[in-house]
């Protein structure tokens, strides 16, 4: 290599404790951590550490930490399958940067309330003994739809070979195993009580979760089952939350983007809305970060919430990544340029969704509709349609199929609830969008989905048939109802034809 090159290639360093306090004081478009992350003892364990949790608990909990002067709810991340946040954060102290995107964006900002990452498939031992350790006093969750394992009834999937594998003994891999096998050593070893905060986007988070555990709990030998229930009973909570904020896949172009704005190179950028927000029901059992001076909302009542969350934002993201994709849009933002598209998810929300919900004191209806639209809109965020459209199986009952059973039973089709599935079905089906080009199917029964799919040979009938016989989707229930099948041949003849 010549000279000329060395001298204008200039190997910018890596984010870390000591590059950062080195540009202390030249600080010019980002905000260093908001506590002394050397200060910061673990309190929480946090199962499954992508982008949305590093966006959003991570900050809140940092922000906590800063607006009370306590430094024991530092954060113990575990990635679960994958290694590579491991790997990009260890090397950075735990160190990332958050790097907001659309109009009011905060300048990019480093969060140092991450200090640890454990591996979970490479060393399950380890996450055991962080969920045993006295010091740790929470277990917060964000491990997707599909990290449950669940039944079409909503229960331990007992048929999992993953579950079965955990069940007989192994050092658990599941998240669900992992949590038992953790509070099994707490309970011999200090038996401190601790809270499991589930942070996903399920009906009633911590019900599931508290369900899931329970399952697991029944199913080992009684020798180990009886203490270990009535403790669980006496000393470790489940509340329930709802969280929002959206946050894309990190690109190339965002790392960049940091680096330009830094001066240290980030191998842990990640990329969010302005908007933040989380509801949790306040319910712990062994205290938690005074996440309410960070801007959380503690509250009893989480279910109405969660409820307008789900339904209102979640479906019409869903509706828009289908119809979106099929129509060749790569973002959310494009597909709702598209004016038939925008107002499906307009007429979802206001005819659909709005008549089954119980809206919560102080929340304006329509004001959230437009703001979600709003957020939606965003152009710099570019979030993918396919990103939206993945493990459809395991969203759209959460989702959509709430607000469809409430219609019916209220006597209603709820039509573009039935168009939002319809379009599922032809994005299953299909794998193409307009122009011919591939959409992928990434969904955990991606196999069965496909097959059933496949077999239809696009006729619209025998389409919506073999995907409304997969039960754990549909329930027999709608499987069954005549009206609402007939909706979805309509939409899926309507989307299919030409
Ligand atoms: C999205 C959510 O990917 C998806 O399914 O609908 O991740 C959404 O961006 C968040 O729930 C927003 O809080």
């Amino acid at each position: 290599r010549g000279g000329a090159v060395n001298d204008t290639v200039r190997v910018a360093q890596r984010l870390r404790l000591d590059t950062l306090d080195r540009l202390s004081g030249q600080g010019r478009g980002w905000v260093g951590p908001a506590v002394d992350p050397r200060a910061l003892r673990v309190g929480v364990v946090h199962l499954g550490i992508g982008a949305f949790h590093r966006a959003h608990q991570a900050i809140f909990t940092e922000l906590a930490a800063a607006a009370t002067g306590r430094e024991d709810w530092g954060i113990t991340g575990v990635t679960q399958r994958s290694a590579s946040v491991r790997d990009q954060l260890m090397p950075q102290d735990g160190l990332y940067s958050v790097l907001e995107r659309g109009a009011d964006a905060a300048p990019l900002r480093v969060v140092g309330s991450v200090r640890d990452v454990v591996f979970g498939a490479g060393d399950p031992a380890a996450v055991v003994d962080r969920i045993a350790d006295p010091a740790v006093r929470l277990v917060t969750l964000t491990v997707t739809e599909k990290g449950y394992r669940r039944d079409g009834a909503g229960r331990l999937d007992r048929s999992d070979p993953e579950v079965v594998a955990d069940l007989a003994g192994r050092p658990p891999r599941t998240v669900v195993g992992q949590l038992v096998r953790g509070l099994q050593r707490r309970l011999a070893e200090s038996a401190e009580p601790i809270t499991l905060l589930s942070c996903d986007n399920l009906v009633g988070n911590g019900d599931v979760l508290r369900g899931l555990v329970q399952d697991i709990v029944d199913a080992l030998p009684s020798s180990e089952a009886g203490g270990l229930a009535d403790w669980i009973t006496t000393s470790v909570r489940f509340p329930s939350c709802m969280v929002d904020r959206i946050v894309p896949a990190t690109t190339a172009e965002d790392r960049a983007d940091a680096l330009a704005v830094l001066g240290l190179e980030d191998r842990g950028v990640v990329v969010a809305e302005p908007f933040s927000q989380w509801v949790i029901e306040d319910d712990f059992a062994a205290g938690r970060p005074a996440w309410e001076r960070a801007g959380a909302v503690l509250t009893r009542d989480v279910a109405a919430w969660e409820a307008v969350k789900l339904r209102m934002l979640n479906a019409s993201h869903s509706l828009l990544a289908y119809l979106g994709a099929l129509r060749g849009y790569d973002t959310i933002a494009a597909a709702l340029t598209e004016d038939r598209l925008a107002a499906a998810a307009e007429s979802l929300m206001v005819e659909d969704v709005a008549p089954t919900l119980r809206v919560p004191d102080g929340l304006d209806l329509d004001h959230y509709r437009g703001q979600v639209l709003t957020r939606f809109a965003n152009p710099a965020l570019r979030h993918r349609t396919v990103q939206v459209a993945m493990d459809g199986s395991q969203k759209l009952p959460v989702r959509l199929l709430g607000t469809v059973r409430d219609r019916l039973a209220a006597g209603a089709v709820p039509r573009h609830a039935a168009l939002a599935v319809a379009a599922w079905m032809v994005y299953v089906a299909q794998g193409r969008d307009v122009r011919g080009r591939d959409l992928p199917l990434d969904d955990p029964m991606a196999e069965r989905l496909g097959t059933a799919g496949a077999a239809a040979g696009g006729d619209p009938q025998r389409l919506v048939d073999a995907l409304l016989h997969v039960d754990e989707i549909f329930g027999a229930d709608l499987r069954d109802h005549q009206g609402f099948r007939a909706a979805l041949v309509d939409h899926v003849a309507q989307l299919t034809k030409g």
